[in-house]
């Protein structure tokens, strides 16, 4: 999808901007049993995801599901978030030479289900230089604003990175860290409501503040979200072992700061460059 120049405007201004179609609504079908299979604990690769916080049968039924790096699992997830065109899109709207993914997270908010902390992206991940990141958040169930779709504080990329504060799943009034943080910056936030078609969404830079409320609508809803770095990071050598964790560390290499094309694919790069053994990954 070619972006418009009020998409690269909004971007730099508020710090996101919304598409009403990111995908093919001919792939939902797929993405949809996708989501049921990993949920249900079937990994049809043979690997597992790398985080996998709620599973049918053990997981709290009250709170939002989440799988993280699902593409490993399931390749209809990993034909979606590791397209060339979704690549070129955050080139377009950072200006970066090339993009690589950093992590996917596979989001479900059944009717009733709990809210998800407001926070900043960037704030979670600091262990790669250049620290950017920019995310795709694609809908996979038409959103409202009733339903707990995903909410925005327009220019709030603008505001200092604050320390990472509070729970994320569920936590007791999911706007109190980002309330603070507007204090802090001396505004009063103004909050946008993601609404789109299933398949539309949004895409927004690392720095912005964004959560989402109870989804008190009948129907559940699903995101499918795609963050993404610059194809040339580099892990930080001073935060080795430290802010990492044990899950992203353990894809450290074992003679230099490179980060490996197994685990963090590069999408598209302006000189046309692709991690390579994507297609055939892809293919099957
Ligand atoms: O879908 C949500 O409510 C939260 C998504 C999120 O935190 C993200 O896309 O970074």
């Amino acid at each position: 999808m070619p972006l418009s120049s009020t998409h690269l405007k909004q971007f730099k201004t508020d710090g996101f901007t919304t598409c009403r179609q990111l995908i093919d609504p001919d792939h939902l079908p797929a993405l949809h049993t996708a989501f049921d299979e990993l949920f249900q604990g079937r990994f049809a690769t043979g690997v597992a995801p790398d985080e996998v916080n709620w599973q049918q049968g053990s997981g709290d039924p009250s709170v939002t599901r989440q799988i993280c790096n699902g593409w490993k699992a399931n390749k209809a997830i990993a034909r979606t978030v590791l397209s060339s065109a979704l690549g070129e899109l955050i080139g377009q709207l950072t200006g970066w030479a090339g993009v690589r993914i950093m992590q996917d997270n596979v989001l479900w908010k059944p009717a009733g289900a709990k809210s998800l902390g407001y926070h900043q992206d960037s704030a979670y991940l600091p262990w790669f230089s250049p620290a950017d990141l920019c995310s795709v958040w694609i809908a996979l169930d038409a959103t409202h604003a009733n339903g707990g779709t995903l909410e925005f504080v327009r220019g709030s990329h603008r505001w200092p990175l604050a320390a990472p504060e509070g729970v994320f799943h569920a936590p007791k009034q999911y706007r109190t860290a980002m309330e603070k943080a507007a204090a802090r910056a001396g505004v009063s936030p103004d909050i946008f409501h993601v609404e789109v078609p299933a398949g539309g969404g949004s895409i927004h830079h690392g720095h912005t503040w964004h959560g989402s409320g109870q989804n008190n609508g009948n129907t559940p809803r699903r995101a499918l979200v795609l963050h993404a770095m610059q194809s040339e990071v580099e892990y930080v050598p001073s935060h080795f072992g430290v802010g990492i964790g044990p899950i992203y560390a353990r894809y450290r290499r074992l003679g230099d700061q490179k980060m490996d094309e197994n685990h963090f694919p590069i999408l598209w790069r302006k000189d046309g460059y692709r991690t390579p053994e994507l297609e055939v990954f892809l293919s099957d």
